[in-house]
């Protein structure tokens, strides 16, 4: 019988997480940095109490359970998925805020462990405070609202529960397929129940996180194809970061020529000036890279799920007899577009295949298709940073003074609104890393919130977090949790008087904006005056060092500033919500009314419905099932 040590479920569980290590290519580092939450009776002489115990496993005080979970997810997308964060709640209004953040870091297949404080497992006292009953039973509670949104979910109903769940919750932290949020609920009467728990439970635990090799046959289909190909095209998403295939991707690239169109969470897997690099694809992508989907006779995704902001919404590839290769972990994203699916970890992936192809190169033709699309991207990006709208400013010339105001090494940090197209255009990653959009779930109060884990995983790089005014007061609080750690991030907020993506969405879609602007109302409608925010004094209320800038020189000379002040700096920057980068050779399916008795709206449906012609359903038997019909060839000839 192996020895056993009498603890609270709390002091378990804290024990157990201080003991977790991972090891990807003989690197290895502990996995927790710590927890992050907020205590309230649900959990505060529970998880609190084990924590009070164990100084050196840090707790982190956030403003909003949710800006917890994003400080976490960021926090582990910056450490490619090999660092985490726990994060605990109260029961009741504290975990239901956690959910958002939950499907966050879901969507994004981002480790986070959550532990949200539960009603009572003995019930005696029911209901409690906080506690949502549900007449057809008692086994219910708001934490089972965690359940789609989380990769794994549990209750500990008894004390002696624990260790079992702890080692699948691991289990699918560290999956590379697999992870996301995981949900362990602690009722709060068993948090500080006493058991005889197994020594062995708080041995060091060392994790691998494996490299997936994948299926020779179907690597050797993939070759096939790739040299059959006279116009392939390579979209690199974030599974390029998170395998830190980023050197295997750019040699792949520069040996076959092919280009390279980079998702939101891909972006940055090539330097901007990497030959092959398109730069952005999809709704919010290039010119060269978009022409380049047109046309691709092969499109090679790899670590990416192909969403609709890639695919605009399935009408970017629009060559008859195009084909996919998707190399990719999880299964289900192997398999998109009836693709060939490679099951296979990026950079290993990548790796063979360079080997495997030793001697292909695109056409000569083709490559100087790619060159000619970049330099004029590049001209095109020195335009929209060249504008000198005067005030308000244009997002494009605020987006380009960051830029030459930032170090290589530095990370610009964003979620939603009318930023990310722009930045996913414009910005010139040099490192990997160095561009941090969370645009799975597109999450607005995600931004500074993120800057905040972004910064934690790695405190030599300066951040920029850059925020529009609907982000900023939807959550803005995590800058006090900033303050608080005496950690620096520069926050840049644009204000544009509401909502100027989904502004401008809505007139493009014939609705004239109703509903976007941050106006009074008046006469019933919301349409008088701008609402008096003032975002200087809101910052600066919250402890940040604050300053509105009214001309381009006030903006470089602030943003300079704020890059060697110490601290938390926020610049306030009027913007027009129209002056921003256009579309390229692009669609996003976005349903309009199909019967109005709106003009404009009748107008922009008979293009909605022309536009929607183009979407394809790529059904082809065109990938796997080729590949069987391949082998048996090969094996009759
Ligand atoms: C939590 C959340 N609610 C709603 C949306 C839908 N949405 C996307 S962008 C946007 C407006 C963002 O406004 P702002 O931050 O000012 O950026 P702007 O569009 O002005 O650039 C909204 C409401 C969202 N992405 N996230
Ligand atoms: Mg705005």
């Amino acid at each position: 019988m192996s020895k056993r040590r009498r603890m609270t479920m709390s002091q378990a569980l804290v024990s157990y997480l201080k003991n977790q290590h991972v090891e990807r290519d003989g690197n290895e580092n502990p996995f927790f940095a710590g927890m992050w939450g907020i205590f309230g009776h649900g959990c505060v002489a529970g998880i609190g109490q084990a924590l009070q115990e164990h100084l050196d496993f840090p707790y982190y005080l956030c403003r909003n359970e949710q800006g917890g979970v994003h400080a976490a997810t960021a926090f582990a997308k910056a450490s490619r998925r090999l660092r985490a964060f726990a994060c605990t709640s109260s029961i009741g209004p504290g975990a239901t805020n956690m959910i958002t953040g939950a499907a966050t870091a879901t969507i994004n297949r981002l480790p986070v462990l959550l532990l949200p404080g539960d009603i009572f497992a003995r019930r005696n006292v029911g209901p409690v405070l906080q506690q949502l009953e549900w007449e057809q039973s008692q086994d219910v509670s708001v934490n089972d609202a965690f359940r789609p949104v989380s990769r794994y979910w549990d209750r500990i109903n008894r004390p002696d529960q624990l260790a079992f769940s702890l080692q699948e919750a691991m289990r699918v932290l560290t999956s590379p397929a697999d992870t996301g949020a995981v949900v362990i609920a602690l009722p709060q009467d068993v948090q500080a129940e006493a058991f005889d728990y197994d020594e062995q439970l708080f041995e060091k635990r060392v994790w691998s996180i494996p490299r997936a090799q994948g299926d020779d046959a179907a690597f050797r289909r993939a070759v096939e194809l790739i040299r059959a190909s006279q116009a392939p095209l390579l979209i690199a998403g974030g599974g390029v970061l998170y395998s830190e295939a980023t050197d295997a991707l750019s040699a792949f690239a520069a040996q076959t020529g092919i280009g390279v169109g980079e998702t939101q969470a891909g972006k940055g897997s090539l330097a901007f000036d990497h030959p092959q690099n398109l730069g952005a694809i999809g709704v919010t992508g290039t010119l060269g890279a978009n022409v380049m989907a047109r046309d691709a006779d092969l499109v090679i995704a790899i670590g990416t799920r192909l969403s609709d902001f890639t695919t605009a919404s399935k009408t970017a590839f629009r060559n008859p007899d195009v084909r996919f290769i998707n190399i990719n972990v999880c299964e289900n994203d192997a398999h998109r577009h009836s693709g060939l699916p490679l099951v296979a970890d990026a950079r290993v992936a990548l790796d063979k295949l360079s080997r495997q192809l030793a001697g292909y190169r695109v056409p000569m033709d083709y490559s100087n298709r790619v060159s000619s699309h970049k330099s004029r991207w590049e001209q095109e990006t020195d335009r929209l940073f060249e504008i000198r709208a005067g005030y308000p400013f244009s997002q494009t010339e605020v987006i380009g003074a960051v830029l030459e105001t930032s170090a290589p090494e530095d990370v610009v940090v964003c979620a939603a609104g009318s930023l990310p197209g722009d930045l996913h255009k414009l910005w010139r990653t040099r490192m990997p890393g160095g561009y941090h959009m969370e645009y799975g779930y597109s999450c607005m109060g995600y931004e500074i919130a993120g800057g905040l884990g972004v910064k934690m995983a790695d405190p030599s790089r300066n951040v920029w977090v850059m925020v529009g005014d609907g982000s900023f007061l939807m959550m803005s609080s995590e800058m006090v949790t900033a303050i608080q750690e005496g950690i620096s991030l520069q926050i840049v907020l644009l204000d544009n008087h509401g909502f100027g993506s989904i502004g401008g969405l809505s007139r493009s879609l014939g609705s004239l904006g109703f509903g976007t602007e941050y106006r009074m109302r008046q006469d019933g409608r919301l349409d008088g005056d701008w609402l008096p925010v003032d975002f200087e004094k809101l910052a600066y209320g919250m402890g940040a060092h604050t300053v509105r800038v009214k001309t381009y020189e006030e903006l470089r000379e602030a943003l300079e500033a704020m890059k060697r002040r110490k601290g938390t700096s926020v610049v306030v920057v009027e913007t027009d919500k129209q002056a921003r980068a256009g579309g390229n050779e692009s669609w996003w399916d976005v349903p309009v009314a199909e019967v109005s008795t709106m003009a404009t709206v009748q107008q922009a449906r008979v293009s909605y419905e022309a536009a929607a012609k183009n979407e394809r359903n790529f059904l082809a038997a065109n990938g796997s099932q080729t590949l069987a019909a391949a082998l048996k060839e090969e094996e009759v000839t």
